[in-house]
């Protein structure tokens, strides 16, 4: 694999309006005020805080109040990756998620595929006719497949995001059968919690991403923090117990920083407010340094 020369530049997204708890909008502010992602990086790799987006805090309409901030994040991505670096955008709820990934399939070109390993908890594959709980973070890989409100299927270029086939889930254990039923339909590849338990994040991870490099000019890595297990990530809106070690993930992180095809990647899901000793905050600093200098 050839080296990566980006820089890598932090857009901190303060939005929590897709999800139930609408809190973990403070996440990048927090990570910011308490320095945890100071000191990181080296001669060779650099990683410095560009932006923030944020909408306010009351908006009308939470559709259109996730559109807009999507699109926001989908036209820094896009500058960002033109001007030669690799965005790390920190959520924020999922749902921006929606604008990081249009705004990288646009750099990429109409003809391109990019591919995307998103590490969660969750699918994270419904759309309004199935969602239990009608929060937009629960959404946002059925957007990028092209399902869902055109508000957010449409940001950025007109074509789907994602083709099924580039894309891997690992690290799912809730669900429910709607979204499990609309992944299986389109072919997309989920590695659940027990497979990754039976033959280790390594080998599943490496898996993961020759299948999402296959046929793919690119690819990215969404990480919902909520994919680690809640003693090493406390900090989240909706914890489930039996996850990835966080060691593990950081090891995954480590192996793929360098590669130049990795073009993008997103930490979301971080809620300071539910965080304790500051513990989701570190693992979150260890992340960060996997990605930037392994
Ligand atoms: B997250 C649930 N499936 O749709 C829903 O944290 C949870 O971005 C979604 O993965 C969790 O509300 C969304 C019950
Ligand atoms: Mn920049
Ligand atoms: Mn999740
Ligand atoms: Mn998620």
């Amino acid at each position: 694999m050839s080296k990566n020369t980006r820089p890598t530049s932090i857009i901190g997204v303060e939005n929590g309006f897709g999800a139930g708890n609408p809190a973990c909008k403070d996440g990048p502010r927090v990570l910011k005020a308490l320095g945890m992602l100071g000191g990181i990086g080296d001669a060779e790799h650099v990683l410095r805080w560009d932006e923030e987006i944020s909408l306010g805090d009351h908006p009308q309409d939470k559709i259109r109040a996730v559109a807009r901030i999507a699109a926001e994040l989908a036209e820094l991505t896009y500058r960002h990756l033109m001007e030669g670096d690799r965005p790390l955008v920190l959520g924020g709820d999922h749902s921006c998620a929606i604008g990081t990934w249009s705004g990288v399939k646009r750099y990429l070109g109409h003809s391109a595929r990019l591919g995307l390993i998103w590490i969660d908890a969750h699918m994270d594959s419904h759309t309004f006719a199935t969602s239990p709980t009608h929060n937009i973070h629960g959404m946002p890989l059925a957007c990028l497949l092209g399902e869902g409100e055109p508000c957010f299927t449409r940001i950025a270029v007109p074509e789907h995001k994602l083709r099924p086939e580039d894309v891997c889930l690992i690290g799912v254990r809730s669900y429910e059968s709607e979204e499990a039923a609309f992944l299986r339909q389109q072919g997309v590849r989920v590695y659940l919690m027990e497979e990754v338990q039976q033959r280790g994040m390594q080998a599943v991870f490496d898996e993961a991403r020759k299948h999402v490099c296959a046929a793919t000019q690119g690819y990215g890595i969404s990480l919902d923090i909520d994919a680690i297990d809640p003693l090493s990530a406390p900090g989240v809106g909706t914890p489930v117990s039996g996850g990835l070690r966080l060691n593990e993930v950081v090891a995954a992180l480590s192996e793929v920083h360098d590669d130049e095809k990795l073009l993008a990647l997103e930490i979301v899901e971080y809620n300071p407010w539910l965080d304790r000793h500051f513990i989701t905050a570190h693992s979150i600093r260890q992340l960060c340094r996997a990605i930037v200098t392994a």
